[in-house]
């Protein structure tokens, strides 16, 4: 009886490192390879939020924003070196950012709506 419980203990056990190992594979994985792969360029503009708010990109990156609001949104830097017209639903802006820097941006229309794009030759 008691070996019996023992054996069937181990046995859970064993599926359950089988289990978290397999977790790891699952979803350690994609993470490592999303780091490895080029970085995210576009941006959504969702529920009066830039998504990702803070992004981090290589010089020559191109960044697309894309309005997915009913509302009308803009993409103004505060430096006013990339500014986009109003954007309808599913207006796109796009931006390259040739050389490094933090370039913060706002909707006019909407101020509080802020985001930020640093441009970094080495990713972190
Ligand atoms: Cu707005």
């Amino acid at each position: 009886m008691t070996y019996a419980f023992a054996r069937s203990a181990t046995h859970l056990l064993r599926a359950g490192t089988g289990l978290a190992l397999l977790s790891c594979a699952a979803f350690v994985t994609p993470a490592i390879c999303a780091a490895a792969a080029p970085p995210a360029t576009t941006v959504d503009i969702k529920k009066f939020a830039y998504g990702p708010k803070e992004i981090t990109v290589a010089p020559g990156t191109k960044i697309t924003w894309t309005n997915r609001d009913e509302t009308p949104h803009t993409v103004t830097s505060t430096d006013k070196s990339f500014a986009s017209k109003g954007l309808d639903t599913d207006d796109k802006f796009e931006h390259t950012f040739a050389s490094e820097g933090d370039f913060s941006y706002a909707c006019t229309l909407h101020p509080f709506m802020t985001g930020i794009v640093h441009v970094r030759k080495q990713q972190r």
